[in-house]
């Protein structure tokens, strides 16, 4: 495809799958996590299937580390044509009355301000550019509590209240924001969820779970999408409210 792409949380789940299926688009991809370590051998491996592939260390709830990834991308490339905010996590799983501040605002600082983070340091490159496309990972848990989620549903909620604001404002300069709800993905996320006990899954058969190599492969195809493409996922951006130019 010839595009540039950063992807956050790449270091394995649905970031890892994702960025394979744009290398294997064409796409030149700059894999993050945390540590260097972590995401090397993903890139590795799609560099070793004759992609494009740089692994970044970037902790996202760091606006200074999610601006230096996008600066390290364009002194490569020279551009950044997609950005997926995908990083993000829900552990500790508590209930409210004996949950941890610290921690619960370590969610928040992860899943809410690392997608800001993300926008805010693309989004006046993807401006200039006039075209870019940005999806955010966000969650059914966002409409609806579930026990010991407090911290991750209202982080997910949040995400889905910053596209719509990221959309409200860009899509007409050519860039198109979507969030993306995948359901129940078989990940290192959810084995963590089902740790802590604190819901009941066993209703949920196994077969539930999906790939994340379909998120992945789901994601990239979105991607490959024309420029006027658009997913939106709730009626109420019908009527924004638009500053008059
Ligand atoms: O998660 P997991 P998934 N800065 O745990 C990274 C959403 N979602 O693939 O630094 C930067 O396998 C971490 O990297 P590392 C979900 O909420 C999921 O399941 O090495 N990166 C790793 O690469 C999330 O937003 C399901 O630890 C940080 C990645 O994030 C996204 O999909 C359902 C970081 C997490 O990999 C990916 O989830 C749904 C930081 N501070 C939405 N902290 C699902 N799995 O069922 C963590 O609807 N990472």
């Amino acid at each position: 495809s010839g595009k540039t792409a950063l992807i956050t949380g790449a270091s394995r789940g649905i970031g890892a799958a994702t960025a394979r299926h744009l290398a294997a688009s064409g796409a030149t991809v700059f894999l993050t996590a945390r540590t260097q370590e972590a995401v090397e051998p993903v890139a590795e491996a799609i560099t070793a299937d004759g992609g494009r592939a740089h692994a970044l260390a970037c902790d996202v709830s760091r606006f200074a580390d999610v601006e230096a990834a996008v600066r390290a991308a364009l002194a490569v490339t020279g551009r950044l044509d997609i950005l997926i905010n995908n990083a993000g996590l829900i552990e500790p799983i508590s209930r409210l009355e004996t949950s941890d501040p610290d921690a619960w605002a370590k969610v928040a600082d992860v899943n809410i301000k690392g997608v800001y983070h993300g926008l805010r340091a693309a989004g006046p490159v993807m401006l200039e550019q006039k075209t870019g496309t940005i999806i955010n990972l966000s969650s059914g848990a966002a409409s609806r509590p579930i026990e010991g989620w407090s911290h991750y549903c209202a982080s997910k909620a949040a995400v889905l209240s910053l596209t719509r604001s990221a959309d409200l404002e860009w899509r007409r300069e050519g860039i198109r924001v979507l969030g993306l709800s995948p359901g129940t993905v078989a990940t290192g996320m959810q084995a963590s969820i089902r740790a802590s006990g604190i819901n009941d899954y066993s209703r949920l058969a196994p077969t539930a779970h999906l790939d994340p190599d379909w998120v992945g492969q789901a994601i990239a195809w979105l991607c490959g999408k024309a420029g006027d493409a658009y997913l939106g996922e709730d009626c109420s951006l019908k009527d924004p409210v638009v500053r008059k130019a």
